[in-house]
């Protein structure tokens, strides 16, 4: 068994139904190290922001091709287009692989539209077991006893993150924090949790 690193987050619904203390204590509990956690709004309205693959593909044209025509994206647009709102590029890479799903602008919207928990989790197996803890994708299907079986009843309200891969755990971690808000610490508790 390997210490691998898993981006957990707390969904805006999580946040706004006062869930907070009752999720993050469940991976305390089972005995992982937090190393990284903040609240965090996801910014909707910030001018640069080249992450979104659309926005990239159209600047990438712009500059291979040379069209000179290419506008700005107009204000307030993003209300009615189906392009994710300016400054989610962290969302929009973080959830990438699902880009093309019809689900997705709700899916973005729903992440930016109020404050998140950012969490960094360590520990043995921590990947797959967290994703156990906190259930399958809809909580309808999740087992009693998992996050979103015990809390939760939609798919578009599920409110939890986990990674699913360590690779994907690494990656998300360095997508939604900085330099210096994580911790390198040790637990009094380890050498109780791991032989
Ligand atoms: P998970 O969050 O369990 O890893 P996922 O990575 O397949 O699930 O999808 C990421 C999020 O996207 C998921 O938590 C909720 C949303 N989502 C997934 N499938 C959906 C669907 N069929 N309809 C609406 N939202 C969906
Ligand atoms: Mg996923």
């Amino acid at each position: 068994e390997e210490v691998e690193q898993t981006y957990i987050m707390i969904k805006p619904d999580g946040v706004q139904r006062g869930l907070v203390g009752e999720i993050l204590s469940r991976f305390e509990k089972k005995g992982f190290k937090l190393t990284g956690l903040k609240l965090f709004q996801c910014p909707k309205e910030l001018a640069e922001d080249l992450h979104c693959s659309l926005v990239s593909c159209y600047v990438f044209l712009f500059f291979v091709l040379g069209f000179a025509t290419l506008e700005p994206r107009p204000e307030g647009l993003s209300e009615t287009t189906s392009l994710p709102p300016r400054g989610s590029g962290k969302v929009c890479e973080h959830y990438k692989d699902l880009q093309s799903k019809p689900f997705f602008p709700k899916l973005i919207d729903y992440i930016t539209s109020g404050p998140v928990v950012c969490m960094g989790w360590e520990g043995v197996g921590v990947v797959a077991s967290a994703r156990k803890l906190i259930g399958a994708t809809n909580p309808l299907n999740a087992e009693p006893g998992t996050i979103r079986g015990d809390l939760a009843v939609q798919t578009g309200r599920n409110v939890v993150h986990g990674s699913d891969s360590p690779d994907n755990g690494k990656r998300e971690i360095g997508l939604w924090f900085k330099e210096g808000e994580l911790c390198a610490w040790t637990a009094v508790q380890e050498p109780w949790l791991v032989e």
